[in-house]
């Protein structure tokens, strides 16, 4: 290097220092004001790690859920008057095409006279399912118990029997915890409000505080196996503005019924921040905002627990005769809920039965194909979590917790038959194998960087499957093995 270039090369790493320094210290003074600038909240989020108790392990563990959205808007089915709408058929009461007074007198319709709580429960068994959230009342007020609080409620309708005891029992029955979804908004109820305007709108909105309280204490004591509740209709105004008393609800209720699970949709904060409080921590046991859409990479889900509910058809949770969209096969299904796994969440799959209390056809075939699948392959989902290696093209990975197990689950086989895989560096494969084969193992070839590939050319699968893949750490490792690590 001549005299002048070696100059000038001085000269550019000199800048470049100042340069580095600068940004560091333009990044620290940000830090500083990000620590300063924390608001003092007394009804942000309470705890400020992830819980550990036995009911959210057990939470944690479940991979797999069901949601059942039934009510009087299955007995319309996402039509009036001879025509089909194309919005989710739930709503249909707010949409206006019919009187609120004739939505309002379907109770006297509802007569599920093919209504099998056992059959509900042992096709959620088989399809893999670990919880159930089920609608006690939704956006329409309209109770699936016989609530002592309104008369809008199953006691008041030919069938008269409470739906959500014998969907509990059921259930519990054979193996899977139940949640209840309730909705805070409730549009039957005449004290309810979209925003506190008057002193009026405080005083008739106070009654449906106390009437929720009552109602939700209600079924707590009517259903004291639930886990947990799934609130629902908490954006509106009138409900953002009632932080302290959402806050005072929720920690009411976890007393009541300890170990209760209430994830981010329940409450706001003093400013009306929901979710995610002021100062941009979650606010509840887990992160709900995955309402039919899916995290792509571990970032986007802050390490927080979350789940995801999603819809088989494109959109709409309730029964209608029009399915709004593409209809979600089991593949697509599986693949979200292993997307969901890999990321360190829970996957629901919501149903709507028709008025009958009968499954459509489409939701009955879906469950019994996720069902094959988790039957071969249930290890890599439950108690499973985000394995920390890279994401690459053909599939995901996830780790049983607490074990040196990982799960690559190949939903596109490359054409060479070889697996790429990039481990965190810290985990040597000992051996990967087909999932129910321990004893066929695959051909493991160490790269560079914590690279491996595993030859599965001798797979020849139409669906997507998983290789069992069984590390040991680092630490102690022989001299061969150090060689993969430099
Ligand atoms: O409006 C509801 C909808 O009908 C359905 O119950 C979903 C389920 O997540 N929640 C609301 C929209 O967020």
């Amino acid at each position: 290097m001549s005299r002048s270039n070696k100059h000038g090369h001085f000269i550019l790493s000199k800048m470049f220092g100042c340069l580095m320094l600068f940004a560091i210290l333009i990044n620290s003074s940000a830090v500083n004001a990000q620590q300063q600038t924390k608001l003092i909240l007394q009804h942000g989020s309470h705890q400020h790690a992830k819980r550990m108790d036995t009911a959210m392990l057990q939470w944690r563990a479940y991979g797999l859920g069901q949601f059942i959205h039934w009510g009087l808007y299955s007995i319309l089915e996402g039509k009036w008057d001879g025509i089909k709408y194309n919005g989710a058929a739930e709503w249909i009461r707010s949409w206006k095409v019919l009187p609120n007074s004739v939505y309002d007198s379907l109770n006297l319709q509802f007569n599920p006279i093919a209504f099998h709580p056992d059959q509900w429960a042992a096709m959620a068994k088989q399809m893999g399912v670990k919880y159930l959230t089920i609608t006690t009342k939704h956006h329409d007020g309209f109770c699936l118990w016989p609530s002592a609080f309104t008369d809008f409620t199953v006691a008041h309708s030919p069938f008269q029997e409470d739906v959500i005891k014998p969907v509990v029992e059921a259930y519990n029955k054979a193996g899977i915890d139940v949640y209840l979804y309730y909705s805070i908004m409730d549009w039957h109820n005449l004290d309810w409000r979209y925003d506190l305007k008057t002193k009026e709108d405080s005083i008739a909105f106070d009654r449906f505080k106390q009437f929720t309280k009552s109602q939700l204490t209600e079924l707590v004591n009517r259903y004291p196996s639930i886990k947990g509740f799934w609130f629902d209709g908490t954006w509106d105004e009138s409900w953002k503005k009632s932080g302290a008393f959402s806050d005072s609800l929720e920690q009411y209720l976890k007393t009541i019924h300890p170990g209760l699970i209430i994830g981010s949709r329940l409450r706001a904060d003093e400013k009306g921040a929901r979710h995610f409080d002021s100062n941009n921590e979650l606010m509840g046991d887990y992160e709900q905002g995955w309402e039919r859409k899916l995290p792509v990479t571990y970032a986007d889900v802050h390490g927080n627990d979350w789940e995801c509910v999603m819809t088989i058809p494109e959109n709409g949770w309730g029964y209608a005769e029009n399915w709004m969209g593409h209809w979600k096969s089991s593949y697509e299904l599986i693949e979200m809920m292993v997307r969901s796994v890999s990321l360190g969440g829970n996957f629901v799959v919501n149903f709507g039965p028709k008025a009958n209390g009968e499954f459509r056809n489409e939701e009955i075939i879906d469950a019994r194909e996720m069902g094959e699948w988790m039957q071969q392959n249930k290890e890599a989902i439950y108690n499973c979590e985000y394995a920390g290696w890279d994401k690459q093209d053909w599939g995901y990975i996830t780790k049983k917790r607490n074990e040196n197990k990982f799960y690559l689950i190949v939903f596109n086989m490359p054409l060479s038959g070889k697996l790429k895989i990039k481990t965190d560096k810290l985990s040597l494969i000992e051996k990967a194998y087909p999932i129910a084969l321990p004893q066929n193992q695959f051909l493991v070839e160490p790269m560079d960087n914590g690279n491996f590939y595993i030859d599965i050319s001798s797979i020849k699968s139409k669906s997507p499957f998983v290789i069992a893949v069984v590390t040991k750490n680092a630490k102690g490792i022989t001299v061969e093995d150090k060689k993969t690590l430099q």
